[in-house]
This record gives structure tokens, C-alpha cells and sequence, in this order.
């Protein structure tokens, strides 16, 4: 076990902010940024924490995004649809400026999407639907990626990693989310497993011949493979659909034609959708937060848990103690701080 330092959690918010501001990225982006990356790393979601930090640098420097971008929402009242342009900025700002609009319209319409087109997008999708289920609401989060997952029955690399994430409020109790790639694992998982020299658990790659594999070298030059068979290669293709195609922005084969590479943050948008509970069962009976909790309690009763529990407890951790970082991930951070 290797010796780890502690800070807490607004210590290594300051850090990784500062990284961002030093290689010219404005408040906004920095700041969106720093706030995601070091929700990941409190909530031990090593694929999405401190570790991306380098990709959205090297991205940068690629001049694949914009570091000064200000993003800009479309203020036309009433639709039910909000939009956001990044401005070829980071999806994090974006969804930041079009949350307001989004929960103030699902609310009063029932259902409201927010569509973010023209940004770089590296992170997790937890905290955004953590950020509806804050208002109340229920929230569905897409989008596409890179092509790195062949669709079943295929063998070359095809649709993303494509990430789909939900989430319920529930009263007084951290709310029911799931958050997870349509492939087996994230591209993220991938990459942590190469760099930590380990095999690869079976049946979550191919090689370049199409062979199982599970060198994470060779999965990385080959393909991935969706979760589920057909069932996640078909959610990742409506991934493509809704938050590629339907919304006007690339689909995971263009962006990697666009980037010519899976080293740097993918280009594309991002599709949330916003419910509101309480307008969708309004006239029948019961209350549906009441019945969710009801459900929980059934699946909870099993011996089952409830998906995001593990990162709620290591989060309640985090916030006591402060989040541990090995010596190589401390170096990383002072590294970057000295760039
Ligand atoms: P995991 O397989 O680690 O987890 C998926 C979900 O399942 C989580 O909500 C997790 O909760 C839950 N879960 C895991 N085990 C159990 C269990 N035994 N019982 C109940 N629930 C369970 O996620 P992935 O590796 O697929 O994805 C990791 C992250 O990568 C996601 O946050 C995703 O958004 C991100 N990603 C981002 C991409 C992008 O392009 N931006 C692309 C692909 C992925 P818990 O966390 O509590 O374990
Ligand atoms: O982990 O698959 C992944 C991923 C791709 C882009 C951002 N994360």
C-alpha cells in the first residue's frame, strides 16, 4: 500500500483550479472544470477525477477547445427545449449557465431538455443529474464520445463509450443515480489499468484481428465492447441518435474524424432531459416519491444496493477527512502547478 497525503477537499479544488488558470483557461472554464474533476476524485471516481486532468491540458494545447470560451444560452422563453452553446468551450460552463432555464421550465411545463452543442466533454454525468434531482426534478443525461466500442456482432470500433445517466430526488436521503458507460467499462478504467500494468477482466475487450483480449494495450489499439451484448450496443446507438444526430452536433465516429486521435477530450453535445415527478402523476393516485422510496426499500430489502451508495459513502469520507492522494498523484498535481 503506498503512503497517501490528505487534503481537503477545497485545498485540492484551489489546485486543480489553478492548474487550469495557468494555461490560460478563464474563470468559467476553470472553474467548472476544477468543480467537476474534484467531485470525481471525492467520490473515489478515479476514471473521472484528477487523472483527466492532463487529457483537458493536452487538448488545449492541441487547440481542440477553447480555453476563454464564454458560453451562451439561447434566452427564448417558453420552448420547452433550451439550448446552450459552448462556443467551443467545455461542456461543464454550459451546463452550469443552462441549468436555471432548464429546472425553471421543467417545472412549470412537466418535461424540459437542455441541448448543449460545440463542446470539448471528458467528465462524469453524475453531478449533472445530482444537479436536477437537487431541484426536485428527475434527469436524463447523454452523450456520445469517440469511436472505440464495436456494436455487437461487429469487430472494429464504431459508437462511443457513450454515457447515460438518471436521476430520482428523494427526501432528506442523498437521491437514487446511476451513471455508467453503454460499453462494458469507461475508456477511463481502460487507460487507469495500463497505466497500473494489469490485465484486463475478461470479456470487456477485442484486438485489432477482432480476438478477445485483455492486454489493455491491445484493447486499446482494438476495440471495445458494449455492456449487455445488443441491448447496450442498441442504447448506445440512440445515444447517437439523440445526443448526436438529433440535436445537430457529431456522432462518435465524425468526433474522432474531427480529432484524429482518443488522446483528447472528444468534440460533441450533450442532451439532458428534466421531468417533474409531481406534473407527470398529478391526477392519479399516490405520490410517486413516496412510492419510489417504497421500491427502494423493496430492492434495498434484498440485500441489493442502490447504485452511486458506494460514492456517497465515499464522499461522506471525503468531506470528514479530507480525500487521500497517493505520492505519484501529488507529484502529478505540483508537476502541473509548476507547468
Ligand atoms: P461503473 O460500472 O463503475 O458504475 C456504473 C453505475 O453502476 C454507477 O452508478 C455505480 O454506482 C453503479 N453500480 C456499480 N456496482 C453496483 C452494484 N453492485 N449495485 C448497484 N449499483 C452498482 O461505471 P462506468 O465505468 O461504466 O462509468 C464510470 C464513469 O465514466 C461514469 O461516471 C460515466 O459518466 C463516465 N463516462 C464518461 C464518458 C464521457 O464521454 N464523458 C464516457 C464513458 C463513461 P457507484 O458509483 O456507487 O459504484
Ligand atoms: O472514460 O470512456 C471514457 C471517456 C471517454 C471520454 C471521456 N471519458
Amino acid at each position: 500500500m503506498s503512503e497517501t497525503t490528505t487534503l481537503s477537499i477545497s485545498a485540492l479544488y484551489e489546485r486543480v483550479e489553478a492548474i487550469f488558470r495557468k494555461v490560460g483557461l478563464n474563470s468559467v472554464q476553470a472553474g467548472a472544470l476544477a468543480r467537476v474533476i474534484v467531485a470525481g476524485e471525492r467520490d473515489a471516481c478515479k476514471s473521472h477525477g484528477i487523472y483527466r486532468i492532463e487529457g483537458a491540458l493536452r487538448t488545449v494545447k492541441a487547440g481542440k477547445v477553447q480555453p476563454d470560451a464564454v458560453p451562451d444560452l439561447d434566452r427564448r422563453e417558453g420552448s420547452a427545449i433550451v439550448k446552450v452553446n459552448a462556443k467551443g468551450g467545455f461542456a461543464n460552463p454550459a451546463f452550469e449557465l443552462g441549468l436555471p432555464a432548464l429546472a425553471d421550465r421543467a417545472k412549470a411545463l412537466g418535461l424540459a431538455a437542455l441541448v448543449i452543442n460545440d463542446c470539448a466533454h471528458f467528465s462524469a454525468l453524475w453531478p449533472e443529474v445530482e444537479a436536477l434531482t437537487e431541484e426536485g426534478l428527475a434527469g436524463l443525461v447523454m452523450c456520445p464520445s469517440y469511436a472505440t466500442v464495436a456494436p455487437t456482432g461487429g469487430n472494429k470500433p464504431l459508437l462511443g463509450t457513450n454515457p447515460f445517466a438518471f436521476g430520482w430526488p428523494r427526501e432528506g436521503k442523498p437521491p437514487y443515480v446511476f451513471d455508467f458507460a453503454t460499453s462494458v467499462a469507461a475508456r477511463g478504467e481502460i487507460e487507469l489499468h495500463r497505466q497500473a500494468g494489469k490485465p484486463l477482466p475478461e470479456g470487456w475487450a477485442i484486438d485489432a484481428e477482432g480476438k478477445p483480449t485483455t492486454d489493455p494495450e491491445a484493447a486499446l489499439a482494438g476495440a471495445m465492447l458494449p455492456f449487455g451484448g445488443h441491448k447496450g450496443s442498441a442504447i448506445g446507438t440512440m445515444i447517437e441518435l439523440l445526443a448526436g444526430i438529433m440535436i445537430g452536433d457529431l456522432t462518435s465516429p465524425e468526433v474522432l474524424d474531427y480529432l484524429g486521435t482518443t488522446t483528447l477530450a472528444p468534440f460533441h453535445g450533450e442532451l439532458i432531459v428534466a421531468f417533474s415527478p409531481e406534473a407527470f402523476a398529478a391526477g392519479r393516485p399516490g405520490n410517486p416519491f413516496a412510492r419510489a422510496e417504497v421500491l427502494f426499500e423493496a430492492i434495498v430489502g434484498q440485500g441489493a444496493r442502490l447504485p452511486s451508495q458506494r460514492r456517497f459513502v465515499a464522499r461522506a469520507k471525503s468531506e470528514a477527512e479530507g480525500v487521500a492522494l497517493t505520492q505519484a498523484e501529488i507529484d502529478q498535481l505540483d508537476r502541473l502547478l509548476a507547468l
